[in-house]
């Protein structure tokens, strides 16, 4: 049973450890890809309201709340 939650607690700090990584690179590609093909002044807007909400989530520490924000921006950049 112990070795079972332990094994449990070290896939989640794993995950976690993961994410951290993932949304300064993801944050990265999402500025990479703004500059690369900007889109109309509209949705740029909105890709930097999504980018500016991934860095602030990401140094709050809410890694999953990043990378959804810089997915959304994915996704308005028509990736
Ligand atoms: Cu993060």
């Amino acid at each position: 049973m112990n070795k079972i939650f332990i094994a449990a607690a070290m896939l989640v700090a794993l995950t976690g450890t993961a994410l951290a990584n993932d949304c300064p690179n993801l944050i990265k590609k999402d500025e990479e890809m703004a500059k690369a093909m900007p889109g109309d002044a509209a949705t740029m807007v909105k890709v930097d309201e999504q980018i500016a909400l991934a860095k602030k989530e990401h140094k709050a520490g809410n890694h999953e709340a990043s990378v959804t924000a810089a997915k959304e921006a994915w996704k308005l950049l028509g990736m």
